[in-house]
């Protein structure tokens, strides 16, 4: 199989929600043919760039499913098993995705808003910030605004990535910023936002320092910060 076809059925048994070859899928009689984990591999094997898979093989994918459950032939559990393969696929990639032995450049504490249940993006933004060199420091989905501001008070971090998928969450990254400027952290910590109802706008509009449309967005970001606060 060509590496660009090879691709395209990474990014189809995703949308099958199928993690390994004995899974049945989304479709009939797909059973026993190679599915996220065998695929995942075997481009590894053939050299694929780990980030080339990670975003046209695994995640690019999600936007089909979510156009699926928006015209209703999608419901939540088929978008579950579709983020199911996209993580089992991660879990692969994740080693080839971290350089190891690099000196730490600054702390990252990442978290998804209270009520926002997504995990994806801001995981794949963990993963490649720590590939990039900076210690991250996840506090996973659904986390309260205080247990972020702890974080960022215990860390001394100097940058926090916020991710929100839901339109109706988006706001409680407002009240992150808003307690941080109340607490006196703000002047320490450059904040910056992610998910897809986001944007710039929206970012300057609650005081985030930027809006960063993936990860690599996101390393840039970092890399024009240097250290951390200038
Ligand atoms: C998978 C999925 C789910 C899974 C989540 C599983 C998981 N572990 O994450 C499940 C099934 C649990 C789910 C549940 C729900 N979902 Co949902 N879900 C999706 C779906 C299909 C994909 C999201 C995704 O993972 N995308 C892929 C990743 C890679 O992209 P991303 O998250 O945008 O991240 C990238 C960038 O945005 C950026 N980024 C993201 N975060 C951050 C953070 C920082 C700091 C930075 C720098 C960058 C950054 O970088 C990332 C990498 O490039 C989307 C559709 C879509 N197209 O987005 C709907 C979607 C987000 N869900 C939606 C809805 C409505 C729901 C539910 C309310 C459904 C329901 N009725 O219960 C619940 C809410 C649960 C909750 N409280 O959170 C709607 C939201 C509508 C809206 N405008 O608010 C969407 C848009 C689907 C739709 N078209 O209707 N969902």
């Amino acid at each position: 199989m060509e590496n660009a076809e090879l691709l395209q059925k990474i990014a189809w048994n995703v949308v099958q929600g199928r993690i390994e070859a004995e899974d049945e899928g989304f479709d009939e009689g797909l059973e026993g043919q190679p599915a996220v984990t065998e695929l995942v591999t075997e481009a590894l094997d053939k050299g694929v760039a780990p980030a080339d898979i990670l975003v046209a093989g695994l995640t690019d994918s999600m936007t089909v499913v979510g156009d699926k459950f928006e015209k209703g032939e999608y419901l939540i559990p088929d978008m579950l098993a579709a983020a199911e393969a996209v993580g089992a696929g991660m879990d692969i990639l994740t080693p080839h995705l971290l350089r190891d032995g690099v000196e730490s450049k600054g702390r990252f504490v990442i978290a998804t808003v209270a009520g926002d249940l997504h995990d994806i993006g801001k995981n794949i933004v963990s993963i490649m910030v720590k590939g990039a060199g900076y210690e991250v420091i996840d506090l996973g989905v659904d986390v309260p605004v205080a247990k972020i501001i702890a974080a960022v008070k215990e860390h001394q971090a100097p940058f926090l990535g916020l991710s929100a998928l839901l339109t109706t969450t988006m706001r409680n990254m407002r009240e992150v910023i808003d307690q941080l400027k109340a607490e006196g952290l703000a002047d320490n910590t450059r904040v910056c936002i992610g998910g897809a109802p986001t944007s710039p706008e929206f970012a300057s509009e609650i005081g985030a320092d930027v809006h960063c449309a993936d990860a690599f967005a996101a390393i840039d970001w970092l890399k024009t910060r240097g250290a951390g606060v200038a």
